[in-house]
């Protein structure tokens, strides 16, 4: 069942040797299994694991099998030491191998990847969800609707796993925009950290709670070898967190009562979990040697931003953001990540005065103006550093990557997207729409192949939005406040035309500057609330002056929506049409 050609050329990654093998380098075929490891449990909210009993840094920190060639042992998927093993949908190459987050593929430039995504998820999900928000519900209401996307791809819109593409198990039922079992990634991109995840429609949320995710990696070993950072599965990570919640008997628990049950009975706006969750264990530990690491860290939450910072003052140099390398490193103490955003950071352990060192976090929840993080949650993973100095071969160049700059004057298209959020009389958000349109609503969007456009993203809520669009890349060109702000989100409430609403009499207040980390090509970014976000989006590769290897206007076309998961469902997405 897994035909994996390729495999040990793809396994040393970014080895200088693998050059000379380029040539003759088979694509990379193989079959996703996507899985339930234990059966189903019930809904309801009795014996909670209050998290804050869980001992922290008891677990070492699990590295991901990576589809290149090599076995990995694995049980039932154990999130902590002490507690149960837990029902989850994982991703894997068969029941036996798979793992949540799934195994991290790697793909190397201008290699195709073929992935048939396989579902084998049982006929009733391990948690609740909403039928009341637009949902994929298959005809014969048997089995769990699941499609993937890749998250970062420059792909053709066939394998973009469109919310609407989705199938049960044995591909019986399929969504409306269903076209193929075949995914096929062109790989083309810029090298950087990717990763894929369940984008079924009304379900994103719960499908990606119960472990539909993983790492892709885009490696390109001619641009990347002579950065000399450090690299190999031992000093090159993926961290993928996640906050997640759990019973005492191990299940996964969400609330099965929505926030507003006479009109959504399970949808609430945004899930927040207790424990935080890395590649997998609760508050994990690393034993780390006293030298420099990279860390590909992918926040996977469905709507908690982190803070990470070091106790004990440690840095971290920024090389990447999402999928694009930086031109330059930069030097951070503390930065915040939200849903789905990816950091791409050097650690230095030499640098360490102590001989362990917590990870932290320190970002209220719902960002930016919820609870303050408590003595559970506010701490992400620990490193135990072996004392033995060595001589480190990895190391920080003064320059990474150039890629074009924004070019403002290039832009053939401006844009407004305005992020509407509407309550119930008793003050409970119901849903979430841009430009005040569900997704069902015809294509507004609708670039053309190879242009740069300008989207002003006006956020008319109380919530930080992290936007994600699908295919383009984008440059945030300024944030800048609305004054008078309640005046002009009646006129918007109203209107919904930004033009009408003489949106640029309004957004005159406070400017926000984009932070240097966040200065190169973004696909999330933070909208921040009461703000308009300007960013220059660009429909074409940034690393070569190539067009598309695909056609880009085939259908079923693309998304963009918010990747707070609980939005994204209900509905914070529209489609996205590319044009000739
Ligand atoms: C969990 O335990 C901590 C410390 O023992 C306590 O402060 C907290 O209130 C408990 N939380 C709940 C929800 O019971
Ligand atoms: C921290 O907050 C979470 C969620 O609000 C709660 O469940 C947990 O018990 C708190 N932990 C402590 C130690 O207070
Ligand atoms: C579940 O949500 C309902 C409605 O918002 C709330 O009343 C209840 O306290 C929640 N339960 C837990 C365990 O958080
Ligand atoms: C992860 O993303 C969520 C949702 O945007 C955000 O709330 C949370 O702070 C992020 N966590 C980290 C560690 O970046
Ligand atoms: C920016 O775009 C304009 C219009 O396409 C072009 O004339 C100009 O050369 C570009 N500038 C740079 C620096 O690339
Ligand atoms: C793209 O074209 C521009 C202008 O002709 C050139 O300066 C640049 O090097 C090209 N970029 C790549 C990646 O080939
Ligand atoms: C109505 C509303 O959501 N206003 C918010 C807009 O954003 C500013 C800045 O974060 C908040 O202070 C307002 O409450
Ligand atoms: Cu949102």
């Amino acid at each position: 069942m897994v035909k994996m050609e390729g495999k040990v050329m793809l396994r040393t990654g970014i080895d200088a040797g693998l050059k000379c093998l380029r040539p003759w380098l088979p694509k990379l075929i193989f079959v996703a299994f996507m899985g339930i490891v234990m059966s189903t449990r019930t809904w309801g909210e009795d014996n909670l694991i209050n998290a804050s009993k869980l001992e922290m840094f008891v677990d070492d920190l699990p590295d991901m099998p990576r589809i290149k060639g090599f076995d990995f042992e694995h049980g039932v998927p154990k999130f902590h030491r002490d507690l149960p093993p837990t029902p989850v949908f994982a991703y894997g190459t068969s029941k036996h191998t798979a793992t949540i987050p799934g195994p991290t593929i790697e793909a190397l430039n201008n290699v195709d990847t073929y992935v048939t995504w396989q579902n084998h998820l049982p006929k009733k999900h391990i948690l609740p969800w909403d039928p009341t928000i637009p949902t994929a519900v298959p005809a014969n209401k048997k089995g769990i609707p699941t499609v993937v996307h890749l998250h970062g791809a420059i792909g053709e819109p066939q394998s973009d796993g469109h919310a609407q593409s989705w199938f049960t198990a044995q591909f019986k039922e399929k969504g409306p925009t269903w076209t193929k079992k075949q995914y096929h990634y062109l790989n083309r991109q810029q090298p950087g950290n990717l990763w894929y995840h369940d984008h079924a429609m009304g379900l994103t949320r719960v499908n990606i709670l119960a472990g539909l995710l993983g790492a892709y990696i885009i490696r390109n070993p001619e641009i990347e070898a002579p950065l000399g950072l450090p690299h190999g599965n031992e000093f090159d990570r993926p961290l993928i967190v996640f906050d997640r919640s759990f019973r005492t008997d191990g299940s996964l628990f969400m609330n099965s009562t929505g926030d507003n049950p006479s009109i959504h009975p399970q949808w609430q706006p945004e899930y927040f979990g207790d424990a935080i969750i890395v590649n997998g264990k609760a508050w994990p530990r690393m034993i780390v040697r006293r030298r420099k690491y990279r860390f590909r860290i992918i926040n996977a939450s469905n709507a908690r931003f982190l803070k990470f910072f070091f106790t004990n003052g440690l840095g971290f140099i920024h090389v990447a953001s999402d999928s694009a390398y930086h031109e330059r490193p930069v030097m951070l103490k503390k930065f915040l990540l939200a849903p789905s955003e990816i950091a791409d950071v050097i650690v230095d352990f030499s640098k360490s005065k102590s001989d362990s060192v917590i990870l932290g976090n320190d970002a209220p929840y719902p960002y930016p103006s919820g609870d303050p993080v408590n003595e559970s949650n506010d701490k992400v993973m620990k490193f135990l550093i072996k004392e033995e100095h060595e001589v480190d071969s990895g190391r920080v160049p003064k320059r990474l990557i150039k890629y074009p700059s924004a070019n403002l004057s290039s832009a053939s298209e401006t844009r407004y997207i305005a992020m509407f959020e509407y309550e119930s009389n008793t003050g409970n958000p119901t849903h979430l729409y841009l430009n005040a349109k569900s997704f069902e609503e015809p294509v507004t969007e609708t670039p053309k192949v190879g242009a740069t456009e300008v989207w002003n993203v006006i956020n008319l809520t109380e919530d930080n939005h992290p936007l994600h669009i699908h295919l383009g890349l984008f440059v945030v060109l300024d944030q800048t406040e609305l004054v008078d702000f309640d005046e002009f989100k009646g006129c918007m409430t109203k209107m919904n035309n930004a033009i009408k609403c003489q949106i640029s009499k309004y957004a005159r207040g406070k400017r926000v500057e984009v932070l240097a980390h966040e200065k190169g090509w973004k696909n999330v970014y933070k909208m921040m609330p009461g703000y308009v976000t300007k960013i220059l989006v660009r429909f074409s590769y940034i690393n070569s002056n190539a067009s598309y290897s695909f056609d880009a206007t085939a259908e079923p076309g693309y998304v963009y929506h918010c990747h707070i998961l609980d939005h994204e469902d209900n509905v914070m997405m529209r489609p996205m049409k590319l044009i000739k």
